[in-house]
């Protein structure tokens, strides 16, 4: 089954994005990361096919199993499964869809991670409304962790154009912050299909082209420039070439079955789907990539559904092509992240500051019910100092004017809870003096009686 996560309301004329699918999706494994491997690309040029074979690989779990499951002609008649991929000159994906099922992987190194397979429609097509591409394969690409790019027969610098957006923001980020050395986007396979110039398939053979690409599109001070930020914004660019599918595609019955495909479209499959579902800059591990922030911090499923979030609000406003507007929401949401990390720090400290006292001393404090307030002044110093510590040392996107704003709430907020706190503990005090008092008087009553007794 397939969810949306981003649909077409007819009615409004607009695209609208559904979380409450996604959350109750990923709710059993918020604390889990997260890996997602989405695809883009024009109408019509088989991009749920190839999803799913991605979904298939998942199912099988490893490169291995895949090999077994491909080189066994048991299952050379198997129907493929997932999204939904026909034979009509319509449209057939609407919005972004996800599949509704989780795959379970195990990070040699950072343990269980989740993941997710979307799906998207066509974009940057004859009759595709402009700026529906544009936020399609922005959300697409942001959201991904591996992003495959699809295109048919041959690799032009307009393919490249097309990235001009997470050029510009990549090279945003990367201005903004020059001391963090940041790569700020993940991994991005272009797959050429139905590729007939030359008999070089696979992945070697279009990473070449894209290479070569690059190079012709560096021939002009605008174009050498979006290369070069392009180049600085993805961890990885590689490229595969593909042959047609086969006369089977034609066939009434063709659901996908391997059997059926030519050869040669078989082999590069068997080389790329391993390829995009597995982490190879990491040897260890046998998982897809695991979805990082812009700051190369791996995200669980509660980080993800933010970014989500936040990517809603800003396509909402009508800026999702605005790299400043998206470089704002962005560092909001790491800004967001430290000053939830501090509160909580302050939070436990603070509201744990006095002594813990039962109710039944609540009108009669003792002496240890309070802190002196030398003994308060230096608790709260040292909660306030530890606090901003974790603020500054948490990885943040610069922002000057916000980071400003933020700190001037936390702190006021600090200084309320510290008030808050700080009468209370002046309560105890006076509370207990003045029931240390009446205990006094009480007790030198009795005396003066005992002693007036005595005397008579
Ligand atoms: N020419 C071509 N067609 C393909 C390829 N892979 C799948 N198709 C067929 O193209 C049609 C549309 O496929 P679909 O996966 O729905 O494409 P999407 O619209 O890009 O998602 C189906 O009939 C597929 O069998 C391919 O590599 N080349
Ligand atoms: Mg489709």
């Amino acid at each position: 089954m397939v969810l949306d996560l981003v649909s077409h309301n007819e009615e409004e004329g607009k695209i609208e994005f559904h979380l409450d699918s996604l959350a109750a999706l990923l709710e059993p494994h918020k604390e889990k990361l997260i890996s997602v491997i989405s695809i883009s690309g024009a109408f019509r040029t088989g991009k749920s096919f190839l999803q799913n074979w991605v979904l298939k690989y998942l199912n099988c779990g490893s490169k291995e199993s895949f090999s077994e499951f491909l080189q066994n002609e048991d299952n050379a008649e198997e129907s493929l499964a997932g999204f939904k991929s026909i034979r009509t000159r319509d449209p057939v994906t609407d919005g972004i869809d996800i599949f509704d099922e989780i795959f379970e992987f195990e990070h040699a190194v950072h343990g269980p991670v989740v993941v997710v397979v979307l799906d998207t429609q066509g974009i940057f097509s004859m009759n595709s409304d402009y700026a529906e591409s544009v936020a399609i394969f922005a959300i697409s690409l942001l959201l991904s962790s591996m992003q495959l790019y699809n295109i048919r027969g041959n690799m032009t610098r307009n393919d490249l154009e097309h990235l001009r957006l997470f050029a510009s923001f990549g090279k945003m980020i990367i201005d903004m912050n020059p001391n963090a050395e940041l790569t700020p986007f993940q991994q991005l396979a272009f797959v050429i299909r139905d590729w007939d110039l030359d008999d070089e398939l696979g992945l070697e053979a279009g990473t070449s082209i894209l290479m070569q690409t690059m190079e012709d599109c560096s021939d002009s001070e605008e174009g050498s420039e979006l290369v070069q930020s392009i180049k600085n914004s993805f961890k990885k660019l590689i490229c595969s070439t593909m042959r047609h599918p086969g006369s089977c595609l034609r066939d009434e019955d063709f659901e996908g079955q391997f059997g059926r495909l030519d050869e040669e479209f078989r082999t590069t499959l068997e080389e790329l789907i391993p390829y995009v579902c597995n982490d190879s800059t990491d040897d260890q591990s046998v998982c897809p990539v695991i979805k990082t922030d812009p700051l190369g911090n791996n995200m669980n499923c509660e980080d993800f559904i933010d970014q989500v979030e936040m990517l809603k609000e800003v396509f909402e406003s009508g800026q999702i092509e605005s790299p400043e507007s998206l470089y704002s929401a962005y560092s909001k949401v790491s800004h967001g992240k430290a000053t939830k990390r501090a509160a909580n720090y302050w939070n436990s400290k603070i509201e744990n500051i006095l002594p813990d006292m039962p109710e039944s001393r609540r009108d009669t404090p003792r002496k240890y019910d309070f802190l002196e307030t030398d003994e308060f002044d230096d608790k709260v110093k040292k909660y306030q100092k530890e606090a901003w510590n974790i603020y500054d040392s948490a990885p943040k996107l610069e922002a000057s004017e916000m980071e400003e704003e933020l700190r001037k709430g936390l702190e006021q907020r600090m200084e309320e809870d510290i008030e808050n706190q700080r009468s209370e503990n002046l309560n105890r005090e006076a509370l207990y003096d003045k029931t240390w008092q009446a205990r006094c008087a009480c007790l030198v009553a009795t005396c003066a009686c005992c002693t007036a007794c005595a005397c008579k």
